[in-house]
């Protein structure tokens, strides 16, 4: 007893010493793999889990911890992975169960971490659970999906038709995504039992966590009630005025916040594991997920909010601002700006490769967890590719609507486009298969925008996310410190900083969205950790530190 009270003692002194009280996965590094576009290693023009086992050294080089990979499981493919037909198993183009199994220790290896996509609201219609549940009313599994014999108002996720008919049944089922993602039923016990033992399944593999996806429509309206309805069943009076607008039937029920903690007891069962949600909504929804009061729903969600960045120091602060209000110790905001749904970066910012590095900057040096997508870093863009060729069953949606007005919100419905293989050299479909034909085309661009001649180049984007993840790496201030933001009226125009302090040091971070060259005068003497451009007039003299246009610095006592 004394022995353990002793050691309970000696772990807390240590947590305090280093600051490491919080979970490791609020204090690391995501790297997002597509696992069908980052590198083919049997030539048949898809990626694999082989092909990222092979690249593992590349990531680590880069200095991430952790990463991330969209599904690999078994599935018709039809959405790409995100429609599963066995939990348990992977897709043969991707390898097999030993392969996902040598990844985990060979990520583990490397001192790294690895978590799954879990897809628990959907499986795919050819799933054999799915199956069995539309072949009549009365087998075992007829509950098990969600059916009803009419449809009500809700639209699905894409504002499309939600109930799609089944005649063995002479019923509808619900399907949140496409039409062939129908949603599981989780008021059945059977359900969870079963999505928590493949939970379980992939943890006693020694997977460190999961992605979750569509995490805000596990629970829909048990009455089915349309809109207005669910309204009142879950907000309260501090929500903020825009959750009335995008509360729906189908997402966001009391009952999917309460999903989140039991889940994260099953990952309890395992120690420290990684939970990051893919919730849509405010802050106030997003903290019923990861827990009102303490951090004991999910351990991590997104918020979407900041995909759509402006690039203005304005919109920078208030963002840090606000996510630092409402996700304080113990929790921690995630800072994501691309994915393998929206569009690029480099795309947004209209292949501007020194402001994405200061979106990058800011990623990495604010309090929380970068989740970065691959490509990224050697500032790969969307291709452009036309909607009816599309392999992405979302540009089929609405074959009548004109592009430029999607182009005009600055948004793709063609997911390919930003899927396209990594582009590791200038030789063949950019080094990342010797396929003939690739799944889908290397981006045009791949003979200057590659890892080899971006690993040669000096002040290339490769070069500029390796130092500053390895900056992030060495100074603890950057993973847990606190973070204290500059009034904006201490600054010059258009300009950002902040401090991020811990007991031991204290950084200073200083963004210049502005395009002209600007000085600032420093309240004490600091050196440079590191710099966004190479560029001679980003320099530091007498307390004194002039930023060229669109570059910024990490500086330190
Ligand atoms: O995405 C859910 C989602 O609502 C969007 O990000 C969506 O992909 C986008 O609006 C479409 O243009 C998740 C996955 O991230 C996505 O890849 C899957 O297709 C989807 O769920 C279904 O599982
Ligand atoms: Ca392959």
């Amino acid at each position: 007893m004394r022995f353990k009270i002793f050691i309970f003692l000696l772990t807390a002194f240590c947590s305090l010493q280093t600051g490491k009280a919080q979970p490791w996965y609020h204090q690391t590094t995501i790297y997002q793999i597509y696992p069908r576009s980052y590198y083919d290693s049997n030539d048949d023009g898809i990626g694999d889990i082989q092909g990222i086992i092979q690249k593992l050294d590349y990531i680590k080089a880069l200095g991430f911890e952790t990463i991330w990979c969209s599904p690999f499981f078994s599935s018709p493919q039809k959405d790409f992975g995100y429609d599963i037909s066995d939990y348990e198993n992977i897709a043969p183009e991707y390898g097999t169960l030993e392969d996902a199994q040598q990844l985990i220790s060979e990520v583990h290896k490397r001192g790294m971490k690895i978590v799954f996509d879990m897809v628990m609201n959907h499986t795919s219609d050819q799933h054999p659970w799915f199956k069995e549940s539309a072949s009549s009313k009365t087998n075992p599994k007829a509950d098990w999906y969600l059916w009803r014999d009419k449809p009500n108002k809700w639209k699905s996720a894409l504002l499309q038709k939600g109930w799609h008919y089944v005649k063995e049944r002479d019923q509808y089922y619900w399907a949140s995504f496409l039409p062939f993602q129908p949603d599981l039923n989780y008021r059945n016990p059977e359900v969870k039992k079963a999505m928590f033992g493949s939970v379980r399944f992939w943890l006693q593999k020694g997977v460190d966590g999961f992605r979750l996806d569509m995490f805000n429509s596990i629970y829909k309206d048990s009455l089915y009630r349309n809109n207005a309805a669910s309204r009142k069943a879950v907000m309260q009076k501090h929500d903020a005025k825009d959750y009335k607008k995008t509360v729906k039937g189908y997402m966001n029920q009391p009952e999917s916040f309460g999903f989140a903690k039991e889940l994260r007891a099953v990952c309890d069962e395992f120690g420290d594991k990684m939970l990051l949600g893919e919730v849509f909504g405010n802050h106030a929804m997003i903290r019923r997920f990861v827990g009102e009061e303490k951090n004991d729903g999910l351990g991590l969600a997104f918020d979407f909010e900041m995909l759509r960045f402006k690039f203005k120091a304005k919109y920078f602060h208030e963002l840090i601002e606000s996510l630092e209000k409402d996700f304080p110790e113990p929790f921690a905001p995630v800072y994501v700006f691309s994915n393998h749904d929206r569009r690029r970066m480099a795309r947004r910012l209209k292949g501007n490769i020194e402001k994405a590095k200061l979106i990058h900057l800011l990623q990495f040096t604010t309090r929380g967890v970068p989740c970065f997508y691959y490509g990224e870093e050697i500032g790969m863009t969307d291709s452009r590719m036309p909607y009816r060729k599309a392999l992405d069953p979302v540009a089929h949606l609405r074959p009548g609507l004109p592009r430029f007005l999607v182009d005009m919100v600055g948004e793709t419905m063609n997911r390919d486009e930003l899927r396209t293989p990594m582009q590791w050299d200038s030789t063949k479909n950019a080094g990342f298969s010797s396929a003939e034909k690739t799944w889908l085309p290397v981006s045009e661009n791949y003979e200057t925008v590659n890892v080899s001649v971006e690993e040669k180049k000096e002040n290339s984007m490769l070069n500029f996310i390796t130092s500053l993840v390895d900056t992030r790496n060495k100074h603890a201030a950057l993973a847990y410190g606190n973070l204290e933001l500059i009034p904006a009226k201490e600054l010059p125009r258009n300009m950002l900083g902040y401090y991020r302090n811990n007991e031991n040091e204290k950084l200073l971070v200083l963004i210049n969205f502005s395009k002209r060259k600007k000085k600032i005068s420093l309240k004490e003497n600091m050196k440079t950790v590191l710099f966004s451009s190479q560029k001679n007039l980003t320099s530091l003299n007498d307390n004194q530190i002039i930023l060229d246009g669109h570059s910024g610095a990490v500086l330190a006592h």
